[in-house]
């Protein structure tokens, strides 16, 4: 067997099952490669940032890495910015990045480039193979490294001769790193602090918002009254009717300040601090009251969701949850469309269990309220702030979980980065429905221009955040790259058409004129 060979059968082995990829010239061997492995299933995106957003997607969902197959420095520089949102979430990704061949570079032919310097600021780890002998084995380690507690990008770089020279075995999946169990003592100190009288939040991320975790959350809630909070841009957050109710913190800094206002004392679980997203002169960017003191409970490496039910058993608490949030559906309305009726369609029509990756930008507000009393649903979020995601997770949550729906209520300023993606969920059958605010507008930033105190904005300044002057037409973008497409302009129109989206399977578009 080749090295390519070698490395794509040691991914197989070590449980990737699934490789977003646009490759070129210095990848064919990798490439060819893929029909010697049946358990790896290639997925072809047309722009890099599909392909490493489609990454994060699935990581969040399957718990378990995809593997990307990148052009050189220039195809992974095109999918940094995903990559970045991915760091945020800590999203385990094997990012296979592919290189000329060793005794190439000495040439500084045209696509040579600083590959590890493109890969460090986003890679828990990095790699470059010397040789074909050793691909196997590094393979083996950048699954490893990608799966340690609690999940990062693993970058292995891959000069093309380290995929034709021969090799000489697969490798077997190696021992799994994490998370580490949080001590006795931890689990003590915060039962103390919690019985100490004091107004009490704990902020939960990772393993701590969904399932065992999110019920052990709930636990102790019911014993200590301490209220559950999660990050504005939880990586990943279960909620709905029946789940136990968690408090997403607010976006702007002083809605966070009067948020947390009067609680004294913070327990973290796989968490960090509350900020604020930016820094507005004259406003806070630490947004917790002063004095309030934070405490771990876990941190984001170790066994948060294990930590919380050994918390819940120390305190007492009872066996499970006391509260839980209850169904509330919102009726259907009639009329005009905009962010609170379409939320409100959306809510109703849901069905339960589907994953929402969601990148809707200003429009996100009234849905994020909706939602947590709506059926059972999985939120993704937004977690580097790095427009572009929604879709791309979109299509990777969709290959995670083919039995769940997907649901991608996006802004178009974001969505038009990485349209791509539609092209994507069409050649794959994917059973993705794509809601597209289109408001024809930065909204966010004609905010922000407010919010920072930029004086002197003129024409000029104001059409640099308006999408009017030419108007996108997202459903024949979506028709150009395969996907069933339709706009609504009220209320009555986006119920029909989301209804029958979430009747049927597979990728639909609905451009809503808010
Ligand atoms: C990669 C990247 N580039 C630029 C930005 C700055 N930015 C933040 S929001 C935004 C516009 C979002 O527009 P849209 O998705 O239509 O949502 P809306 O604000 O209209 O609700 C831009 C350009 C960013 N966050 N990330």
């Amino acid at each position: 067997m080749n090295g390519a060979q070698s490395l794509v059968q040691t991914l197989v082995n070590c449980g990737v099952r699934v490789c977003f990829s646009n490759p070129g010239t210095s990848e064919m061997h990798f490439v060819a490669a893929l029909d010697s492995a049946p358990g790896m299933r290639a997925v072809l995106c047309l722009f890099e940032g599909v392909a490493t957003g489609a990454a994060d997607g699935y990581g969040r969902i399957a718990g378990t890495p995809a593997a990307t197959l990148l052009h050189l420095g220039p195809g992974l520089a095109n999918g940094l910015a995903n990559l970045h949102n991915a760091r945020r979430a800590s999203t385990p990704i094997v990012n296979v990045v592919g290189d000329h061949a060793t005794y190439h570079l000495q040439y500084d032919a045209l696509l040579t480039s600083d590959i590890v310097g493109f890969a460090r600021p986003v890679s828990s780890w990095v790699h470059e193979s010397k040789s074909a002998q050793t691909v196997a084995g590094d393979a083996a380690r950048a699954v490893q490294a990608a799966c340690a507690a609690p999940g990062g990008v693993a970058t292995l770089i891959l000069p093309a001769d380290t995929a034709w020279n021969e090799a000489e075995r697969p490798m077997q999946k190696l021992p799994e790193l994490g998370p580490a169990p949080v001590s006795a003592q931890a689990v003590d100190d915060v039962a103390k602090l919690l019985g100490n009288g004091k107004k009490t939040a704990i902020l939960l991320r990772g393993a701590a918002l969904r399932g065992a975790g999110l019920e052990a959350a709930g636990r102790v809630q019911a014993k200590s009254g301490a209220r559950l909070l999660c990050d504005t841009f939880a990586p990943h957050l279960e909620q709905g009717a029946g789940r136990v109710a968690v408090e997403r913190i607010p976006y702007f800094a002083e809605q966070i300040v009067a948020f947390l206002q009067g609680i004294e004392q913070i327990v973290l679980v796989g968490a960090k601090p509350p900020v604020s997203f930016f820094a507005y002169p004259g406003k806070p960017s630490w947004c917790a009251p002063e004095g309030c003191r934070f405490s771990h409970l876990a941190l984001p490496h170790e066994d948060g969701a294990g930590a919380l039910a050994a918390l819940a058993d120390a305190l007492g608490a009872p066996p499970q949850a006391t509260a839980r949030q209850p169904l509330a559906l919102p009726s259907l309305p009639k009329g005009a469309l905009n962010m609170i009726t379409a939320a409100q369609v959306i809510a109703a029509l849901t069905p339960e269990n589907v994953i929402f990756a969601e990148e809707a930008a200003t429009s996100s507000l009234p849905l994020l309220a909706a939602l947590p009393r709506a059926r059972p649903n999985t939120h993704l979020a937004l977690t580097g702030g790095s427009i572009g995601d929604g879709m791309p997770m979109a299509v990777g949550a969709a290959i995670a979980a083919p039995d769940r729906k997907v649901i991608c209520p996006h802004g178009d300023g974001g969505a038009a980065y990485t349209m791509q993606a539609l092209w994507t969920m069409a050649r794959e059958k994917l059973d993705v429905t794509v809601v597209v605010y289109a408001n024809r507008s930065y909204a966010i930033l004609n905010v922000e221009l407010a919010r920072v105190g930029a004086i002197g904005a003129g024409p000029k300044a104001l059409s640099m955040l308006d999408l009017h002057n030419p108007e996108m037409n997202w459903v024949k973008i979506a028709e150009g790259l395969g996907v069933e497409a339709s706009r609504a302009t009220t209320s009555e129109e986006f119920a029909s058409q989301y209804e029958s989206a979430m009747k049927t399977k597979g990728p639909r578009l609905i451009e809503l004129m808010t």
